[in-house]
């Protein structure tokens, strides 16, 4: 996610890390170079214009060339704008009074409204406690109602449906109503997309709305398509005013521009984002959070909470304890890839963390991979797990045999684990901290950027 844009502000900062006292000209520099990785992001040019004469304002009334940490107040700078370009916190849902809450989900076909209005559910009723229901409203496509009730069934939520032979308006209406009589408390209605946006889909939406009178109307839109994103947003404004966005997609966005402009551009704030197909691949939308990814400072808070809910209280803080001493072992290693696993993708975890080197990356593991780890762990002997140093050619074929592998996997492992050793000591440096499990006791502050600056205080915490 992001990766381009990643990369180019990750440079422009290296360079002025590197300087020990800017000039105007460096700060110029920067500028110029953060406004060009923003334009090649895709983010609205207006929007860009914007964000470097405030950056540029903020910068001179601090005058901040004259200090010695300017570089570190420059990412400060340009990570506040980037929050406040993003919105001001968490946008929450509305919910009801009184009677369940009615959620309207729009957006044009393939935008992911059917995928996200069950990974919504899910994400209702295992962190809220809600107890959702869906309608069916789209009568167009064919296999549209199926799909909605397979995603349904898989995250245990029911799904209302009238086929697709009658008006998705009164299937709107009916749904509601039966839904309500069964106990629903968050009521999420899909509906139909087209490829484009036309006249009898908005005259349809609006009467959907107007029927079913939704206290939240939320817009999905399909991040990868960037600037064309934000100008459907736009256009479903003028005809169906919306509360929301919810911007899917993102795992596969490599640039960020509507991500960052739409809010901008349009007025309405991203609600959720979706990061991957998987029915679990769905997040409460942070600001703050989003901009530290952006930065290349890793998202440790969104990572505290996935590790909240995967890990066990003491098993955490007994790996914690054995980190601090400095002993990261194979039994290590073994239970971090299996703690990872419980928290979802392993890559999608990476991307939280900052300062990750590409050769860790690029580790994918699944749970056959965990089996073979831990075949291969298994058959070392104690001493082999603490050190691997100790583990020469003849050990390696030895463990090989034993866990029945053959001996590039071995060689593999041995590689991965000594990358992992490495990053933990590169993670422990300069008093950072880590996140539990990773660990650290609240992975706030004090983390080291991968071009070897340090977090300036109270950027990593909020
Ligand atoms: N990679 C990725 N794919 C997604 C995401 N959300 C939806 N998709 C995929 O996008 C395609 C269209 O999704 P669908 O829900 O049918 O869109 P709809 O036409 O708006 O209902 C499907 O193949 C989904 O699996 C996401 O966040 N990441
Ligand atoms: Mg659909």
């Amino acid at each position: 996610m992001f990766d381009t844009l990643q990369e180019k502000l990750e440079g422009t900062f290296r360079t002025l890390g590197s300087k020990g006292r800017l000039t105007e000209a460096d700060v110029e520099s920067a500028l110029r170079e953060i406004r060009l990785a923003l334009l090649e992001a895709d983010v609205n040019f207006k929007v860009v214009k914007t964000f470097v004469a405030t950056v540029k304002e903020r910068l001179e009334g601090a005058e901040v060339h004259k200090a010695l940490d300017a570089p570190q107040q420059i990412i400060k700078i340009v990570n506040e704008e980037l929050v406040s370009l993003m919105g001001t916190g968490q946008s929450p849902l509305t919910f009801s009074q009184r009677g369940p809450t009615i959620i309207l989900m729009a957006g044009l076909q393939g935008s992911g409204k059917t995928t996200t209005t069950a990974k919504l559910a899910k994400l209702l009723k295992e962190q809220d406690g809600k107890t959702p229901a869906l309608v069916a409203c789209d009568v167009y496509r064919p296999a549209a109602i199926e799909q909605l009730k397979t995603v349904g069934a898989q995250v245990g939520v029911p799904v209302y449906d009238q086929g697709d032979g009658v008006d998705p308006v009164k299937i709107a209406e009916w749904g509601v109503k039966e839904a309500t009589a069964n106990g629903a408390d968050v009521i999420i209605v899909d509906t139909a997309g087209r490829l484009d946006i036309d006249e009898k889909l908005m005259a349809e939406l609006v009467a959907i709305k107007k029927a079913i009178k939704p206290h939240n109307v939320l817009l999905v839109l399909d991040a990868m398509t960037g600037q064309e994103a934000v100008s459907v947003a736009t256009r479903f404004d003028e005809s169906v005013s919306f509360d929301g966005v919810i911007l899917t997609k993102l795992d596969g966005d490599a640039r960020g521009g509507a991500a960052l402009s739409v809010k901008s551009v349009t007025g309405k704030p991203i609600k959720f984002v979706a990061l991957g197909e998987q029915l679990d691949a769905l997040e409460y939308f942070h600001p703050d959070r989003m901009a530290s990814r952006i930065l290349g400072m890793g998202d440790v808070l969104t990572l505290i909470e996935k590790a909240e809910q995967a890990f066990e209280e003491d098993e955490a803080a007994d790996m914690e304890a054995r980190l601090k001493k400095g002993q990261f072992t194979f039994d290590d290693f073994l239970k971090q890839m299996k703690m990872m696993r419980r928290m979802g993708s392993f890559k999608g975890i990476l991307a939280l963390l900052p300062g990750i080197p590409k050769e860790i990356r690029d580790i994918d593991i699944d749970e056959k991979q965990i089996a073979r780890i831990e075949a291969i762990v298994l058959s070392m002997t104690k001493e082999e797990r603490g050190n691997p140093d100790l583990i020469d050619h003849q050990r390696r074929r030895r463990i090989a045999d034993g866990s029945g592998h053959d001996i590039a996997a071995v060689n593999q492992l041995i590689k991965q684990f000594d990358q992992m050793r490495k990053m933990m000591k590169m993670m422990m440096k300069g008093g950072g901290k880590l996140p539990p499990g990773f660990g650290g006791d609240d992975g706030a502050g004090g983390i080291q950027l991968p071009n070897g600056m340090q977090l300036p205080g109270g950027l990593g915490k909020r």
